[in-house]
C-alpha cells in the first residue's frame, strides 16, 4: 500500500482531509466548508490557505518547486531549532533543518466548527541529530477553518535546559506590495538587516517601498496587513513570540533569488511570528514552549 493510501486509511476524513502523492512528495489536502489548504509532509509545510470566496491568504511562489530536502518558496516555512544563520556553525542550513526534513502525521480531526485539525511531528534522523543532539520533540498543530491557527510546540524530553529560536515564516498574499501597510509595530525598535543590522525606531505603519528585512523587538501584539487593493485586512495574532520579522526582497534581491516568479515580490509580504534575535527561548527539562498564531481576514473598514 502506498504511503498516501495508508495515510488516507488511517487519517483521511471525508469532507475534510485526504492525502496524495505529487512528485514523490506526500501532500495533505484540506477542503472543508470554510476553506481549502494543503500541507506538504516534508517540513510540515502549509503551502496554501484560501478561505472560500476570498483571494488566497497564504502566498506560494509560481516558481516554487517541491523536491526532497529543498525548502519551498512560499507558504509557511517552519524555522526550527534556530532562526536565520546558526549562531556558530556554517555547515548547517539557515532557519534550521525542520523545513526540509520529513514530518509524520500523528492526528487528524473534524472540528465542531466544521474546521479541520491536523498534527504533525518532526521525524528525527542521524542527520538532524548531528545538527541538534538535544532530546526534544517538535509538533505542529494546524486548524484550518474561517481562521488559520498554527501551534509550533517544542517539548524538552531531556534532563538539561535547551535553547531554541524558531518562527512561522509566513508569506502572505497581497494585491500589490506598494499599496499595503503593516499596522501594529508603530513605535517599536527594529534591527534593520538591510542597513548593517542597525537599530531603528518604527515611525507609523510599515510601508514597503524597497527591500525590507527587519526584526522588530519586544513585539507580542497583533499585526494587521491593510490591503486596500483587495479591500481586506489580514490580522496576525500570536502567543509565545516577542519578535516579529517583516521581509520583502524587492526587485533586485528577488531577481537574484530566482524562485519568486516574474514580479512575484509584488504579490507577497512576509510577516513572521518569531523567537529571533534576543527573543530566543530556553526550555527547562520536561517543559514545553509553544509559538501560536491565528490568521484571520477582515473586510476593509
Ligand atoms: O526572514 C527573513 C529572512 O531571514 C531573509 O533574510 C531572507 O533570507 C528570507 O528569510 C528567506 O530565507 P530563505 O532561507 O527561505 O531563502
Amino acid at each position: 500500500m502506498s504511503d498516501s493510501a495508508a495515510l488516507n486509511q488511517r487519517f483521511g476524513i471525508p469532507g475534510h482531509i485526504s492525502f496524495k502523492e505529487t512528485d514523490g512528495m506526500i501532500v495533505a489536502e484540506i477542503d472543508n466548508l470554510h476553506a481549502k489548504a494543503d500541507i506538504c509532509l516534508q517540513g510540515a509545510h502549509l503551502m496554501h490557505w484560501t478561505p472560500h470566496g476570498q483571494p488566497a491568504v497564504i502566498w506560494m511562489s509560481p516558481a516554487a518547486t517541491l523536491a526532497p530536502g529543498k525548502s519551498i518558496r512560499g507558504g509557511v516555512p517552519v524555522c526550527w531549532p534556530w532562526f536565520g544563520p546558526h549562531a556558530t556553525r556554517t555547515d548547517v542550513p539557515g532557519h534550521g533543518f525542520a523545513r526540509t526534513v520529513m514530518w509524520e502525521v500523528i492526528g487528524t480531526k473534524a472540528l465542531e466548527d466544521n474546521g479541520t485539525w491536523i498534527a504533525l511531528r518532526l521525524v528525527p534522523t542521524d542527520a538532524t541529530r548531528a545538527q541538534w543532539p538535544y532530546p526534544s520533540e517538535v509538533v505542529l498543530q494546524i486548524a484550518i477553518g474561517k481562521t488559520l491557527d498554527m501551534d509550533l510546540g517544542t517539548l524538552n524530553t531531556g534532563s538539561e535546559p535547551i535553547t531554541i529560536g524558531d518562527a512561522l515564516h509566513t508569506y502572505f498574499t497581497v494585491s500589490d506590495i506598494r499599496e499595503v501597510l503593516v499596522h501594529g509595530l508603530e513605535g517599536t525598535t527594529y534591527i534593520d538587516k538591510v542597513d548593517g543590522g542597525s537599530y531603528k525606531k518604527q515611525s507609523g505603519p510599515v510601508l514597503i517601498e524597497q527591500e525590507v528585512d527587519r526584526v522588530y523587538l519586544d513585539t507580542s501584539g497583533d499585526c494587521v496587513i491593510e490591503d486596500p487593493g483587495w479591500q481586506r485586512r489580514i490580522r496576525i495574532a500570536k502567543r509565545g513570540s516577542h519578535s516579529t520579522v517583516v521581509w520583502n526582497p524587492w526587485f533586485e534581491k528577488a531577481q537574484k533569488m530566482g524562485d519568486l516568479g516574474e514580479n512575484g515580490y509584488r504579490k507577497m509580504l512576509c510577516v513572521e511570528s518569531t523567537n529571533a534575535a534576543n527573543d530566543i527561548v530556553t526550555i527547562a527539562p520536561k517543559k514545553e514552549h509553544h509559538l501560536w498564531v491565528r490568521y484571520s481576514v477582515e473586510a476593509e473598514k
